[in-house]
Formats: structure tokens, sequence, C-alpha cells
């Protein structure tokens, strides 16, 4: 099998973003783009000469292909071993598990999320590191940095490896072994919850709707939800993986999972919903008749989570990404342990997880997860919401209730202004940085700041340090708001605008009226509709 060097030139805007390259697919498809990125992965990490990896990704439009490609490159980069889901599958959580159970030395990645796929939609690449997580900053900016320099990379010239039978196989020197994507994952989400429990639950009627999204983790909720945990056939919808998720925007929110959410909000709605998204590590919440946002999602599982054999002795602590809202801090203060902010994006936990300062971590975007993997985990959330329900015996409804009677309630949305001009954008966010300095004391919408800033984060663990994470402003009484540009999208920017307002007594409100000065208030501080040209926002969860 010959190997080729292949001379290239370096190819603008490979920056990893929050989550990995995420670009069309039509562009990831022209002649060296994935190749040249996957060459720079390689030099970043100092090769992959005599490594283990892990290879999967959510099945998307371009996944069977670019597999296929990123093993001829592993091959020719001297890999050891690459461990592949079968058929080039494997949810990110399920990866991130595959990574730590099998010591490898790390992973790729193939999904764009949560953003649609087809030949004209996204595709994305991402490499997580030897302890299952996404590969820190420091990481990616060498990878960043290859990008810019690369000259030449290398691939094995050979007919593609069969994925789709199970076993092990040769590339020339470089063992294929292909795994069920789906067991190792099974066995471990029946070592952190009571599933007879669960089974019991399911046993005695309750009813659950699980939408899949079209996306990875129908497998994973069919094997585990049906199967094995005995919930009606038919709990799991949209429950086959299709390269274009059914056409649809595979994003676990109101809006883009309204079939669900209708569904729950109806006469026939069953006890419990639940959806994921692309690659299986966001989640959605929703009882009978109430929605549960993420923050809030987070703030219950964190109070609960001891109720689950895999959390019986506690937490040692709490993570949240900066623009969660501090339900969760209310939690971890009343239970005494850590609570720390990051900067938005799994990355930022990975260290607190490794030194064991914190076991549960969540971001707004319906993101949650522990230390059993890192990586946020979808279904590992919706099976802690069951665990927590069978042993509690109540309603979602009544589990809310509880929790913000105890709590108070944090109450939070995030409005999303999609494909804007960058340049309105940016002129958007240097228009609050400049000002930032005067805002404590101002008063806007009836509102008094009583501090300002931009983000940045120092990490605990390694000293690190990360700037330009988000502008905050803070209000007397406990509201909020934030604003970053997202680091996901593919198109122009997304300008994401969060918004929190706090209240000990009153959980009635609809949290749109609830946080009407909030909102109010942002758009006068950032002239959001004089700026993108929008009356509204295109997402609103
Ligand atoms: C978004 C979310 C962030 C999440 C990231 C990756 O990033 O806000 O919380 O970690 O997506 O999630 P951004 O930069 O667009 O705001 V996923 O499920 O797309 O891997
Ligand atoms: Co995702």
């Amino acid at each position: 099998m010959e190997r080729l060097t292949i001379t290239t030139t370096p190819i603008e805007g490979q920056k990893p973003g929050t989550s990995g390259l995420r670009k069309k697919t039509r562009i990831f498809m022209q002649p060296h783009y994935l190749e040249n990125f996957v060459q720079a992965i390689w030099n970043g990490i100092g090769g992959v000469q005599g490594k283990t990896l892990v290879l999967g990704g959510d099945g998307r439009y371009f996944n069977d292909r670019a597999a296929q490609v990123i093993l001829r490159m592993a091959a020719a980069g001297g890999a050891e071993r690459v461990i592949v889901g079968q058929g080039a599958l494997l949810s990110t959580p399920a990866a991130s598990n595959l990574i730590r159970q099998r010591g490898a030395d790390g992973g790729v990645i193939m999904s764009a999320s949560h953003n649609p796929g087809g030949p004209d939609e996204d595709f994305g690449v991402k490499f997580n590191m030897s302890n299952g997580g996404p590969a820190p900053e420091d990481v990616t900016a060498r990878m960043f940095e290859a990008t810019k320099t690369l000259t030449e990379y290398h691939i094995v010239q050979t007919h593609d490896v069969d994925l789709d039978t199970l076993g092990e196989s040769q590339m020339g020197d470089m063992i294929v072994e292909v795994v069920d994507p789906v067991a190792d994952y099974a066995t471990l989400m029946a070592d952190l919850f009571d599933f007879d429990a669960i089974k019991a639950l399911f046993a005695g009627g309750f009813t659950m709707c699980f939408d899949a999204m079209h996306a990875i983790t129908g497998p994973y909720a069919t094997a585990i939800l049906e199967d094995t945990l005995g919930a009606a056939p038919g709990t799991v919808i949209n429950a086959v993986p299709s390269p274009d998720f059914g056409g649809g925007h595979p994003d676990p929110n109101p809006i883009w999972a309204k079939t669900l959410m209708d569904l729950m909000m109806g006469n026939a709605a069953p006890d419990f919903g639940a959806a994921s998204d692309g690659d299986g590590d966001r989640n959605m919440i929703v009882g009978k008749g109430c929605y549960v946002t993420p923050s809030d999602s987070l703030a219950v599982l964190a109070a609960n989570a001891h109720l689950a054999p895999g959390y019986k002795d506690g937490l040692a602590g709490v993570a949240r990404s900066m623009p969660t809202s501090g339900a969760v801090d209310r939690v971890a203060e009343k239970l005494g342990i850590g609570s720390y902010e990051t900067p938005t994006g799994w990355k930022f936990f990975g260290n607190l997880l490794d030194a064991g300062r914190a076991t549960l971590c969540g971001e707004e975007s319906a993101g949650t997860g522990s230390d059993h993997v890192r990586e946020k985990d979808g279904l590992w959330a919706v099976l802690l919401w069951l665990n927590i329900l069978a042993v509690r015996n109540q309603s979602v409804l009544a589990v809310m209730q509880d929790h913000w009677g105890e709590y108070g309630r944090n109450y939070y949305s995030r409005h999303d202004y999609e494909a804007i001009d960058s340049a309105a954008a940016n002129s958007l966010m240097q228009g609050l940085r400049d000002k930032l300095a005067h805002l404590p004391g101002q008063t806007v919408a009836g509102l008094v700041i009583s501090a300002a800033d931009e983000f940045a984060y120092d990490d605990p663990v390694d000293g690190s340090r990360s700037e330009g994470q988000g502008i905050r402003i803070l209000f007397e009484g406990g509201a909020r708001v934030v604003m970053r540009l997202s680091g996901t999208g593919t198109e122009g920017a997304t300008l994401r605008v969060y918004l929190e307002w706090f209240s000990a007594d009153d959980f009635g409100k609809d949290p749109q009226q609830a946080l009407s000065s909030v909102i109010e208030a942002a758009d006068t501080l950032a002239g959001i509709r004089d700026l993108t040209g929008r009356t509204a926002p295109d997402v609103i969860t």
C-alpha cells in the first residue's frame, strides 16, 4: 500500500470554534479541505505515530466518506489502531466513553451537532483528547496554527475499509476495529442508574415520548429505553438516523422539537417527554404541560442526583457555563459544595472534571453531563431524570414546583439572532465593550446596573486564561443580560442574548413576561434592532 505525500497550500478559516471546525458540507468536500484540517490535527497533537484513536460521527451526509479519508490519513501517520463505531457512527458521549474505556490516545468525532445536515447544510470535525474530552484551547490553537503553514499531507492509497461488519481488519500496518456503537455506552448507563426502579416505573404504566430527531440517539434510546427498560414500543420517535435528519434541524428546543412540544402541551401528553440533538450530547426535558429550561434542569439534577446509584455519595461540586442561569449555584450553596463558572463550550469543564472538583456540569444550551464521560450527554440526562422521577414518584411539574419553592426561580430565556451581518455583529459587541466601564449605576428600562464586564476565565486547575468570553451586565436584584457571538454557526454571525431574572416567591409567570424589562434593557444597551435590522429574534429558547 502506497503512502502518498500530497502537496497542498494553507486554507483560510480553518479555526476550530466552540466545538471543533464547522463549515458548510460543500466546503468540507472541496479538494484538500478535510485532508488539510486532519493533517493539522495530527500536527497539532504531535502526530499519531503508534497511537490508538477512536473514530465515529453523527451519521450526517459525508460522514461515511470523511471516515474513510480520516482512516487513510491515520494509517499514513503511523497510527497503530483506530476503533470505529459500526457504520462510522458514534454519539459524542459514546465516543468520549470509548476513548476512556479503551485507553485511547484520543478520537476524531465527525459532527456539526445541532446544525442541520445534508449537501447544502453543515459538517464538522473535532478532536477529543485521551481523557475523552474536547481538545482544550491551547491544542486547538496549535491545530489552527498548523492550518496556516501546511504544505503537504500524508495519506495512504487503498480501497475503502468495510465499516459495517464488526471485527478487525488491516489498513497497511494499522488495525481498524469496528465496534458496536451502543454496547459499551449502555453498560455504563446501567452502572450509573437504578434500572430496576426505572423498569418498575414503566411497568406501572408511566408513558414517555423520546424524539431522536432522526439523529444519532435513535439506536441508543431504542436499545436502552424500549429494549432494556421496557418502555412501550414506539416510545422513541424519529428513531432512525438519516443523513439529513429528515430535512429537520436536530436541535432539541421548543422551536425545532415542536412536534414533541405540541404533544406534551396537549391532552394526550405522555408523562414525560425528551429529545436529543444531532450527535446525542444535548437534551430537552418536558413534562406534561411543563417545559423545563436547561438551566433549571441542571439545578434539579444537582439537587436530586444522590437518588441515583452512581451519585449516591453526593457531588464534589458543580460547574456551569457563564451564560447558564444561576439556579444551580443556589443548589450548590445549600449543599455546601463548590460551584464554578466557565466559558461556553464543554472543553472548559474537562479540567474541573479531571481534577475531581466538579461532578455535574451544564450549559443553558441543553447540555448536561457528569464525570462519567468528558462530554455532555443527552441520554444520560434523560435517564437521570427518569431515575429521579421513579424515586420521587412525582410528575415533572411537581418536581419543578417543589424545586422553585425551595430555591426560588431563575426565570431564563435565550434570544438568538441568526445569520446576521458579521460586521454589524462585531460592531454591536464593540459598542458594548466600549461603554462597559460607564454602565454601573445607570438605570435602563427601570433596572439599575450593578456591574458590567467582559468575561474572562482563569482555569483554577492549570492556570490558563481565556479572555473575550461574553459581555455580561448585572442588575440590582439579580437580573442579568449576557451577550456573545456564537462559535458554532456557519453563516454570518449569530448573536446570542441570554436573559435572566430571579424571583424568590413568584413562580407562575410566563418567562417572556417575567423577563420583559430585562429584554428591553438588552435592546436599549446594545441597539440590537438598529444594528441588526431585525425586529425579533429568530429563535427563542
Ligand atoms: C453552542 C452552545 C454551547 C455548546 C456548543 C456546542 O455554542 O451555545 O453551549 O457548548 O454550541 O454544542 P455557540 O458558540 O454556538 O454558542 V453542540 O451540541 O453543537 O456540540
Ligand atoms: Co451536540
